[in-house]
C-alpha cells in the first residue's frame, strides 16, 4: 500500500503588537481562548496536522512579534511562509493603517499569492472603528487574496480561516458548505498561569535583543529632543 503523502503549509501571522496574533493562534491550537499571557517577543511557532478532504497537511504557524518589523530575521520568517495573515484590530484604526507597512515588507520578502488580512476582535462590536468598506477596499486596491474577520475570544472564523488557507496552499478550494463545518464558536478558557512558549525558536532571543536595543536607541533619541513637541 502506498503511503499518503503529507503537504506542508507554513503560515505567518504578522501585524502590530496587541492586535491578537497570539490569541488567534491559541484559539486555534487549544480550541479555547487564553486571555492572559505576555506579549510575544521574538517568534514562536506551532505545528498541527490537518486533514482536508482526506489529504494530510502539516500546518506550521509562525507568530512574529509586532515590534519586530525592523528585525533582520523577519525576512526569513516571511520568506519561508507559504501563506501570510496580516492581522489588525478592528477597534484600532492605527493597526489597520499600519497594514500598508506590513504588506510592503511581505511583498519585499515573499512571492506568496496567499496573503490575507485579518480583522480581529469583532466581538467588540460597539468599539469597532474599521469599517467593512475599508477592509474590502484594502483587499481590492492591493490585489491580495482576501480577508477574514475573526474573534480570538469567541473563536469566530478562526478554524475556518486556518483550514481555508491551508487547503488553498495545497490546491484545495473548500466550498462554503465544507467551511461551514468549521463555523463553530470555540470554548472560552481562562488560564492566568499560562506561560507556554512551546516551539520558541533560537532566533526569538536574538530578535528580543534587537528589539530591546532599538527601543533603547529610540528612547535615547527622544531624550535628546529639545523641541516643544508634546
Ligand atoms: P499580539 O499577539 O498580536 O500582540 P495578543 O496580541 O494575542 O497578545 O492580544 C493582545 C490583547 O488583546 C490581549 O489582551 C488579548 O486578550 C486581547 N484580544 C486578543 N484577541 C481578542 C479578541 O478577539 N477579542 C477581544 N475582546 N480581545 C482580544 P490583554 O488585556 O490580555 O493584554
Ligand atoms: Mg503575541
Amino acid at each position: 500500500m502506498q503511503m499518503a503523502e503529507e503537504d506542508n503549509c507554513s503560515l505567518a501571522l504578522i501585524g502590530d503588537g496587541s492586535v491578537g496574533k497570539s490569541s488567534i493562534i491559541n484559539a486555534f491550537k487549544t480550541d479555547g481562548f487564553l486571555p492572559v499571557y505576555k506579549q510575544t517577543i521574538g517568534c514562536d511557532f506551532y505545528e498541527k496536522s490537518l486533514v482536508i478532504r482526506n489529504k494530510s497537511i502539516s500546518l506550521k504557524v509562525w507568530d512574529i512579534g509586532g515590534q519586530s518589523i525592523h528585525s533582520k530575521n523577519i525576512q526569513q520568517y516571511i520568506g519561508s511562509s507559504s501563506a501570510l495573515f496580516l492581522v489588525y484590530d478592528v477597534t484600532n484604526t492605527e493597526s489597520f493603517n499600519n497594514l500598508d507597512d506590513w504588506l510592503s515588507i511581505t511583498r519585499k520578502y515573499s512571492n506568496s499569492k496567499h496573503i490575507y488580512i485579518v480583522g480581529n476582535k469583532v466581538d467588540l462590536i460597539s468599539l469597532r472603528q474599521v469599517t467593512i468598506k475599508h477592509h474590502d477596499k484594502f483587499i481590492i486596491e492591493n490585489n491580495i487574496n482576501g480577508g477574514f474577520y475573526m474573534s480570538a475570544k469567541s473563536g469566530e472564523n478562526v478554524l475556518k480561516g486556518f483550514y481555508k488557507v491551508a487547503g488553498q496552499v495545497s490546491g484545495i478550494e473548500l466550498t462554503s458548505y465544507e467551511l461551514a463545518f468549521f463555523d463553530k464558536v470555540l470554548g472560552v478558557k481562562v488560564d492566568k498561569t499560562n506561560d507556554n512558549y512551546e516551539g520558541r525558536t533560537s532566533f526569538a532571543d536574538q530578535i528580543e535583543e534587537e528589539d530591546k536595543l532599538a527601543e533603547e536607541n529610540r528612547n535615547k533619541a527622544s531624550d535628546r529632543c529639545n523641541c516643544n513637541c508634546s
